[in-house]
């Protein structure tokens, strides 16, 4: 178990860095029973889940465009990453930048693609996984060397951090977690602590979670929006992705 020990203020940007690694301990018991867990992970590492919207505020906002998971473990000097879905269909690259601000693009799998349609194998005019019964493809770990006082925000004297870069007709856009100087627009990625599972394609994050324009509106309400899913509508369409493939995605 891992915790955040103090408060943060999304809208003055003060307070914690949300790293939940300010205290972690393990419990040990005489449980009984056995409760498999294949994703378990016996070291404190924590869970992060990144995604993104790539098209500004015309977009969607189904936070599916470019999904990923990153994997630490504190004062370790290597971060897992994942590449989960490719939702959108602009060319799009993962960048990490290290605390002395030099980047790179993060390099997927065998292939060494930068950009993530074609490192899952797809044109960018494919949607991948994101859609219910379409395109699945097995998710790419990739690791990255990172400080031991890497936090998955990047803020003061830990400014590591990873961001998507967009190609658009008019240019190149990066995208990452807001700093909170850009009060009033919409997010275009939200850090969910955890294994969260995104919208299906073209379903809006508050169609899929409702609590979360709620917390959006009043963020000390609905903190628990991101586990309150709605997994099909009244016409049981599927609004929240769920890999059904007989092929498992590889974990770290
Ligand atoms: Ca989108
Ligand atoms: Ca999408």
């Amino acid at each position: 178990m891992t915790f955040e020990d103090e408060f943060r203020d999304d809208l003055t940007n003060k307070g914690t860095n949300a790293d939940y690694q300010d205290i972690g301990f393990n419990i040990t018991g005489h449980a009984s029973g056995n409760i498999p867990d294949a994703d378990m992970n016996t070291e404190n590492a924590f869970t992060y889940t990144l995604a993104y919207e790539d098209m500004g505020t015309v977009g969607d906002f189904d936070f599916n465009d470019v999904v990923l998971k990153v994997n630490y473990t504190s004062g370790t000097g290597t971060a897992y990453v994942t590449l989960c879905a490719a939702g959108g269909t602009l060319s799009v690259k993962v960048k990490y930048t290290d605390n002395n601000s030099s980047t790179q693009y993060i390099k997927w799998g065998e292939s060494q693609k930068e950009e993530i349609h074609d490192a899952f194998g797809y044109s960018s005019s494919s949607m991948i996984n994101t859609t219910a019964g379409g395109l699945t493809v097995e998710s790419i770990n990739q690791t990255i060397n990172v400080p031991a006082d890497f936090s998955i925000k990047g803020i003061g004297d830990n400014p590591a951090k990873l961001t998507i870069e967009v190609t658009k007709d008019d240019g190149v856009t990066e995208i990452g977690i807001p700093d909170g100087t850009d009060k009033g627009g919409a997010p275009q990625c939200i850090c969910i602590s955890g294994n969260w599972e995104w919208p299906t394609e073209r379903t809006h994050i508050d169609v899929a979670y409702p609590g979360f324009g709620k917390w959006g509106a009043g963020y000390t309400t609905y903190l628990n929006w991101w586990s309150e899913g709605v997994k099909t509508d009244k016409d049981g369409n599927i609004l929240i992705w769920e890999n059904t493939s007989t092929s498992s995605a590889s974990s770290n």
